[in-house]
């Protein structure tokens, strides 16, 4: 029988490691032999999402574009990695819904706290934000509502790398988290 198709999605504040795992998590997968399709917030909105603005609606909208995506790539079997903010419980779960009626879906939490994503400020997002040059910042002034149903939960500040890819390649391939 063809693999029922997967979608991973990484949620989280800017800076706690979202893309990071992502590109870890993906080499893994494909080293393994399952092509992935990687939603990367960042580069979705710079090729399906270009118009949107960071306004609830915005997001809501974007997140349910991906979610779409997701699912159509599911539903032929595929393997998704999302990694985006998707800040709002109720476009997370319109996500879910879009994948689960063609195949699984696993939403991963990461739950580095504020401060250790805002030192990290790769980009100087949280700085800029911090002085008002930018401004509905998620975690700044901005919300983030914690996923209420997560499959996993992951503190990159206290998980090192090769273990958070490890937990969520078990729960793809449907493994107890080793
Ligand atoms: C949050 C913002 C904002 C605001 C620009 N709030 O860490 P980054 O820089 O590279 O990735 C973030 C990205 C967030 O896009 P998403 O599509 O994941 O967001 S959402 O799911 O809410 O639609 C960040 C950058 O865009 N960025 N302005 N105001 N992140």
């Amino acid at each position: 029988a063809r693999r029922e198709g997967v979608t991973v999605f990484l949620t989280g504040l800017s800076g706690a490691g979202k893309s990071t795992i992502a590109d870890a998590l993906v080499a893994e997968l494909e080293a393994g032999g399952r092509p992935v399709t990687v939603l990367d917030g960042d580069v979705v909105r710079t090729h399906l999402s270009s118009e949107l603005s960071f306004s609830r609606a915005d997001r809501d909208l974007n997140i349910r574009r991906i979610g779409f995506v997701a699912g159509e790539v599911v539903r032929h079997g595929g393997t998704v990695v999302v990694a985006a903010i998707a800040p709002y419980e109720s476009a997370r779960e319109e996500a879910r819904a879009l994948v689960e009626r063609h195949g699984r879906f696993v939403l991963v939490h990461l739950s580095t706290p504020l401060e250790v994503c805002e030192g990290r400020d790769v980009k100087g997002l949280y700085a800029r934000a911090r002085a008002g040059q930018l401004t509905g910042f998620t975690g700044v002034d901005d919300p983030y509502e914690p996923p209420v149903r997560a499959e996993l939960v992951i503190d990159t500040s206290t998980t090192p790398l090769a273990e958070s890819v490890a937990r969520i390649r078990a729960a793809v391939d449907g493994r107890p988290a080793p």
